[in-house]
């Protein structure tokens, strides 16, 4: 049996060079139709903007194509581009003919509104954030760090330059303790697909999860600026009782070189940013282009999750999924298992509420904020602080 078989195939394949191997009468075999990374043939296309439907075709040679759209014939080429600028759904009928038969797929398009100011990605946009609006650290034992490589940037401009230089390289920039944060955005607008839509490295790892809350904004007024509405992007400590909404902390600008920085909540605690001589030996952590001599930073705090383990130090361990910087076994990928390289975590905008935690229905963002989401400082590592390496759109370059 089985050298009958190979025999077979054998003489099929020999054959295979004059026509197709199960036509004893040499007639090429019916085509068949297919979608790459699509087996049910339902498409999605955005109001006004087009939509091209890339069939795959087998047997397909000298293949005639006829697209038909409410039994109107729309197109005779082996690809179809599809728009419209009404919402609603679309059948849309694929006929392939070739000299072995004929195959008959069908097909629906469902138009999705956008919005007015949503910007489409072109086959040239970048998938790395091309701007930084803003560079508003807490202090921090990386601020104003040669090795973190700071150039003595005094102005906040110049701190945007800094951090924006710093992703270019996929280098940390650090958002130093509680509340610090970092404004990005593209040079198209990041559309709502099915799944995760962007990710942000950091460089967590086991042991070294520090979360950073990410927030999403639509550019709703099409001025370009990071000035509408921000949605949090829920993750696993959302709504939970021992995650804070509106907590803040203030900084207070220290008197000399080389000393610790005072904080204060609006809970009634206090403490300080210690300064860690022995790592960090710049004149001080608190940003050199903050001039006030005090500035509060605002947002979502998450409970600590540090422990101290004997023989190991502290071990900052991870949430389960939803913020940056944290070694999540959920939404983590990439890895750095040796603590260099970037861990990176995808995002969903599907997770954007509003502030009664209610879904933002958001279908495109413009601007990411990432904020450090914990206070917890100790005398021996420092303060936790949420770095950051790149923030990407999943979907450009598709
Ligand atoms: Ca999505
Ligand atoms: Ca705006
Ligand atoms: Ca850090
Ligand atoms: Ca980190």
């Amino acid at each position: 049996m089985k050298q009958f078989l190979i025999l077979s195939l054998a003489l099929c394949l020999s054959a295979a060079v004059f026509s197709s191997c199960n036509n004893e009468d040499n007639t090429p075999e019916a085509p068949s139709i297919s979608f790459k990374d699509n087996t049910d043939g339902t498409f999605y296309a955005k109001a006004g903007f087009p939509l091209t439907i890339t069939p795959q075709v087998e047997n397909g040679d000298g293949a005639q194509y006829s697209w038909t759209l409410g039994g109107q014939q729309v197109g005779t080429s082996a690809t179809y581009t599809f728009q419209s600028d009404e919402t609603g759904t679309y059948a849309l009928t694929l006929t392939v003919k070739t000299a072995g038969g004929e195959a008959t797929q069908q097909l629906s398009v469902t138009v999705e509104p956008v919005d007015v100011h949503y910007r489409p990605a072109t086959q040239n946009s970048l998938a790395a954030c091309n701007a930084v609006y803003e560079y508003t650290p807490a202090p921090g034992q990386f601020i104003n760090e040669p090795q973190s490589g700071f150039k003595n940037e005094n102005t906040p401009e110049a701190a945007c330059a800094y951090a924006l230089e710093r992703m270019g390289k996929s280098a940390y920039v650090s958002l130093g303790g509680f509340g610090g944060y970092l404004i990005v955005g593209f040079d198209h607008s990041i559309y709502n697909e099915k799944g995760a839509d962007f990710s942000i490295a950091g460089n967590s790892f086991s042991g070294s999860s520090e979360p950073g809350i990410v927030y999403v904004m639509q550019d709703e007024n099409g001025n370009g600026k990071p000035d509408d509405t921000w949605y949090e992007l829920k993750g696993s400590e959302y709504g939970k009782p021992e995650t804070l909404k509106d907590y803040s902390v203030t900084y207070y600008k220290p008197q000399s070189a080389g000393t610790d920085i005072r904080w204060e909540d609006n809970e009634g605690n206090e403490g300080m940013v210690y300064y860690l001589p022995g790592f960090h030996k710049q004149d001080t952590y608190y940003p050199a282009w903050i001039t006030a001599d005090s500035y509060t930073l605002s947002g979502t705090r998450l409970a600590t999750n540090s422990d101290w383990e004997e023989g190991t130090g502290w071990v900052n361990k991870a949430y389960d999924w939803g913020y940056a910087d944290n070694f999540s076994p959920k939404d983590g990928t990439g890895s750095n298992a040796d603590g260099t390289g970037a861990r990176v975590n995808n995002f969903e905008i599907d997770n954007a509420v509003k502030a009664d935690g209610t879904p933002a229905g958001l279908r495109h963002i413009d601007f990411v904020k990432i904020q450090t989401g914990v206070h917890f400082t100790t005398e021996s590592i420092g303060e936790l602080s949420t770095e950051v390496l790149d923030v990407k759109d999943l979907h450009a370059g598709k």
